[in-house]
């Protein structure tokens, strides 16, 4: 690591924000080192809880998500949120900033907000969000909010960066049904029927309820590397509250079960167990994009693929034997080394 990324580091554990956003914007842009600064961080981290907040747009998740950070802070804890857009392709997250945006907290540090685009990363979304809560973690943050439109597969990714996860319903939506589909409704431990003012969210809060009750497999799409004591006692079934973002309504409460939550999956073991599940997904998604960038160069030295596919077209070769030839000189290496 060079004297310049060493000094970023210190500064970041030491408390200074400045340091934090800087090391924020090279996860995000991927910057030549950024690998080397989020490597550094890991000894720092696992102190954070980690909140997920998903929910359709303008479900009011920025509005609760400002009360939220106001409840911790006068609870003298600190936090970091980070916004996710996952759809939106402007930089900086202009397009999420503009809307509500931490109105209360606005110049307060001790809450850092910050927002976080696609910007055509592949897939890599998830990725730059779990490096960000890693450096939001070891700065010292106590509670690290992520806040996503919750929409698809990506932001189901994102959110499971969160070791609680809160799902926002407007009443009266006619969402519930979409969420089920979009695999939501498996990844929510607590369900905010947000909005309470309006007239419906009874009626919301019983479908969900309903929902909820329909399935006992809480938990059963993890899969669980190495054993930890505890973990089939799991049994946390996802609770719903009403708030009124707002207006502060309901708040308290809200916060009250995403601490049951945090409770529970602390004295089962679930906790660590979902700490490891991620950090196998965490090598796995590395080490696919490591490769998918050695294939890269790979196809480029056999003359790019325009080539490769002029060569298919005119039954030269065939993308079987395209395959093979590509990645023969990786194999050679491998067996090298194997031998
Ligand atoms: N009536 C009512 N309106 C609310 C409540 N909470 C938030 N809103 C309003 O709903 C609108 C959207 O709120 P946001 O907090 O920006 O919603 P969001 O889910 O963050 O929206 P996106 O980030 O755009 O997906 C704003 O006009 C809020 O003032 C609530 O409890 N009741
Ligand atoms: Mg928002």
């Amino acid at each position: 690591m060079s004297a310049e990324q060493t000094d970023l580091v210190d500064e970041l554990l030491a408390g200074k924000h400045r340091a934090l956003a800087r090391v924020i914007t090279k996860i995000e842009n991927r910057d030549p080192g950024y690998r080397d600064l989020v490597s550094a961080l890991h000894a720092h981290t696992g102190d954070a809880d980690v909140i997920g907040i998903t929910g359709s747009p303008g479900a009011g998740k920025s509005t609760l998500v400002d009360k939220m950070a106001t409840r911790y802070r006068e609870q003298g804890l600190t936090v970091g949120v980070i916004a996710v857009d996952p759809s939106s392709p402007f930089t900086g997250g202009a397009v999420l900033g503009d809307r509500i945006r931490m109105a209360s907290n606005v110049g307060d540090m001790e809450v850092f907000f910050r927002s976080m685009s696609a910007r055509g990363s592949l897939g890599g979304l998830s990725t730059a969000t779990t490096d960000a809560v890693k450096a939001l973690d070891a700065f010292g943050k106590d509670k690290v909010i992520i806040e996503t439109v919750g929409a698809g597969q990506n932001e189901i990714d994102v959110v499971r960066t969160a070791d609680t996860v809160a799902v926002l319903v407007p009443p009266e939506s006619g969402d519930n049904v979409q969420m089920l589909k979009a695999g939501i409704l498996e990844i929510g431990d607590v369900f905010a029927v947000n909005k309470a003012d309006l007239k419906g969210a009874d009626r919301t809060v019983q479908e969900l309820t309903e929902m909820i009750e329909m399935r006992d497999d809480y938990g059963a799409n993890l899969e669980f590397p190495g054993d930890v004591a505890g973990v089939e006692e799991y049994d946390w079934k996802p609770r719903v509250v009403e708030t009124v973002a707002k207006d502060g309504e309901g708040v308290d409460a809200f916060l009250d079960v995403l601490e049951a939550h945090r409770d529970h999956l602390e004295a089962t073991g679930m906790l660590e167990a979902k700490a490891r599940t991620r950090y196998a997904e965490e090598i796995r998604t590395l080490l696919r994009e490591d490769l998918s960038d050695l294939v890269e160069g790979e196809i480029e030295d056999h003359g790019g693929m325009a080539e490769l596919v002029e060569a298919v077209v005119a039954r030269e070769t065939d993308p079987y034997a395209v395959a093979d030839d590509v990645l023969a000189p990786l194999r050679e290496c491998v067996d090298e080394k194997r031998s």
